[in-house]
This record gives structure tokens, sequence and C-alpha cells, in this order.
């Protein structure tokens, strides 16, 4: 059977997935839209040759026959969508973040767990990567003994006007406390912001960059740097120091060029372009669990709640000044 999908938001990355999915993956078709600006819509159906229905509003969208909708709205808007996705018992794939709140993703979780399995599956595509599905591997065979320290970077070349200080934290560092606590298999327990020396490409009311200093329950200290005017392209670090050794996040395979008496490699501008691999496979990975066993294994509610909690302790780190607290409730038995 098709999978058919409906999709919620067809801005940036909404386009990018209904593009995957008519154009490179396998086994689902879309068939309905919706946006707050109808006529984005259309300019999809136009742009992808689709023939899907346009809805109003999301709720009709939901109604309809769809068997899964695709939640690529404005963070804001992605809890209400995904409450009544679960509510009608549709599967669900959402973009980061699951909600803006705490409280929302917990609302989501309820639904979730009143349903009685999983329907929902977040957008945290590093999981997919292969460099960073390399590291895990690792970390599960032990190779480097216990992890002690990790070292981390989030860089873009430049950001749009609207991208605020909270930004780095509820836009940028999301992914980094998603997949991170992943790779640990550990919580959180405390964060603390620092602001180093402003780099004179930001615009003045935007911070840049930041660091952010994670401890886990077990111990381990983890620095992130999210810096998003750094101009020369779009580098991911992660390097991770255990007892017995080190390993670091491979960087993007390109030629090396000798030229003009300098040795150089080409570093990558667009975050579309560095993690294109991974949105592949996690889109293709939800449509295969939804038609074959309807159970589905990528990143949860449970995650985007862990997300939540964390980002806003580190918003709150980043005017305190101070340690902030990360406290999670009991993880239920239905996530484990
Ligand atoms: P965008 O602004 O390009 O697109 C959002 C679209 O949603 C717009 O067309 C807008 O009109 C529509 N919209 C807003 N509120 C709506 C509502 N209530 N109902 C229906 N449509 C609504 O934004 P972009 O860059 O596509 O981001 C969308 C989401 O995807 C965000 O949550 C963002 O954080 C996430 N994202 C995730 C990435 C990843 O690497 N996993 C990369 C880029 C974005
Ligand atoms: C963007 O919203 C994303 O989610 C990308 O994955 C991230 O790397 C980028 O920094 C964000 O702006």
């Amino acid at each position: 059977m098709t999978l058919k999908i409906g999709v919620v938001g067809t801005g940036a990355i909404g386009r990018e997935h209904i593009d995957r999915v008519t154009n490179k993956l396998a086994g689902a078709k879309i068939v309905a839209l919706t946006d707050v600006f109808l006529d984005a819509c259309k300019q999809v159906n136009e742009q992808f040759d689709l023939n899907a229905t346009i809805y109003p509003t999301d709720t009709e969208l939901i109604a309809s026959d769809v068997d899964a909708i695709f939640v690529t709205s404005f963070g804001g808007a992605h809890a209400e969508t995904v409450l009544q996705a679960v509510n009608a018992g549709k599967f669900v794939f959402c973009e980061k973040p699951l909600a803006t709140t705490a409280e929302d993703c917990k609302r989501i979780i309820e639904a979730e767990m009143k349903h009685g399995s999983r329907l929902v599956q977040v957008g945290f595509m590093r999981r997919y990567d292969a460099g960073y599905k390399q590291l895990k591997r690792a970390m599960e065979n032990h190779l480097i003994g216990t992890p002690l320290m990790l070292k981390c970077a989030h860089r873009n070349p430049t950001v749009a006007e609207n991208y605020t200080t909270d930004m780095a934290v509820t836009d940028t560092l999301i992914h980094e406390i998603d997949c991170l606590h992943w790779l640990l298999e550990d919580d959180y327990k405390n964060v603390q912001a620092y602001f180093p020396r402003q780099t004179s490409h930001a615009r003045v009311y935007l911070q840049d960059p930041q660091i952010f200093m994670l401890e886990t329950k077990k111990g381990v200290v983890i620095s992130v740097e999210v810096f998003v005017n750094c101009v020369y392209g779009y580098d991911i670090q992660c390097e991770i120091i255990g007892e017995e050794g080190i390993i670091k996040l491979p960087e993007v395979p390109s030629i090396t060029v000798r030229k003009e008496e300098q040795l150089s490699q080409a570093i990558l501008n667009d975050w579309k372009e560095r993690f294109v691999a991974a949105y592949d496979v996690e889109i293709q990975d939800f449509i295969d669990c939804v038609r074959k066993s309807k159970k589905l294994t990528g990143p949860s509610s449970w995650d985007g709640y862990i997300a939540s909690v964390t980002a806003d302790a580190c918003v709150k780190a980043q005017t305190s000044g101070q340690k902030e607290p990360i406290i999670l409730q009991d993880k239920p038995a239905f996530y484990a």
C-alpha cells in the first residue's frame, strides 16, 4: 500500500521533504497540503506536479483519508497540529521542535499513551547521519571506554535577520541537545552558558558566538560552541574523549586540491547539503515503519520532551549566567 501523506506547512523544509517523497523515496505519495498561505500550496502543487488536495486548515487535512501527516510549519504551531493528529490516530512526522514548551510536549505524550502505541516521530535527523551512526556504534562497542568529555561545534556561515539570541538554543543547539544524549545514553543534569567576545559579523542584538557547558548525570562534561556568523561555511564538529581514546565525527568527504602552493579541501555552506542523506534515510525509515509494521523506531515524543526541557534550561542559562538544573520527569515505560 502506498502511504498517503498530508503536509502542514509548505515552506523551506516542507518543500524539501515533499521533493524527496515525490522524486527520491519509495512507498509514499503527497496527497494533501495546507499552509496559512494557501498560495504556497498552489505553488507546491505546480512545482512538484502533485495534484494534491489543498485544505484550508490542518483540522480538515487531518480529517481527510491521509495515513500520515508531515508537520513542517513554524515551530510555535507544531503542538496543536500534532495533538489533533494523534487524537485522530494518525501517524505524524514532526519537524523539530515537537513543541515550544515542555507542557505541550507532555500533552502530546499523554495523548500518544492514551492511543496506546507510538504515532509520532520527531525530525532529529542527525541520528540518521552516517557519521553520527559510526560514533553511536563506537560508543555501543565501548571503543574508547568510558566517555569523559565532548567538544562540539555548530557553525553556520550566516543567519537570517530575524534570528535572535535564544534561537541559538531553540533553532540550532537543539540538534546537539538531541543527538548527544542519544550518543551517550545519559541524561543531562545542568547547563551554563558563556558569551565570548561578539563577532563583528553578527547583528548588534545577536550574541554570537555562544558556548554551552552541559553536564550529564554520569558526570560527562560537554562543551558546544554555537557560532552562526562564522562566515567560512556550515561546519558541524563532535569529538568524544574517553578513557581509552578519542573518536571524532568524520569530515564531509571532498577531494583534496593541490594548487598554487596550497593543499585544500572544500567546506560545505548549507545545512541542507550537509544532511541531505540523513533526511532521505530518516523519511524513508518513517515511511517504511508505518507501512510495514506500524511501529515507529525514530526519535520519539519523549525525545521531543527531553529537548524542550533542556532547551528551556539553556535559554534560562543565557540570561542568568548561572548553572541551571535540567530536571526531567521519570521516563514512562511506554517509551522504553
Ligand atoms: P518556513 O518559514 O520556510 O516554512 C514554514 C511554513 O509553515 C510557511 O510556509 C508558513 O506559512 C507555514 N505555517 C506557519 N504556521 C502555520 C500554521 N499554523 N499552519 C499551517 N502552516 C503554517 O520554515 P522552515 O525553515 O521550513 O522550518 C519549518 C520547521 O522545520 C521549523 O520548525 C524548523 O525548526 C524546522 N526545520 C528543521 C530542520 C532540520 O534540519 N531538521 C531544518 C530547517 C527547518
Ligand atoms: C536550521 O533550522 C536547522 O534545523 C539546521 O539543521 C541547523 O543546522 C541550522 O543551524 C538551523 O538554522
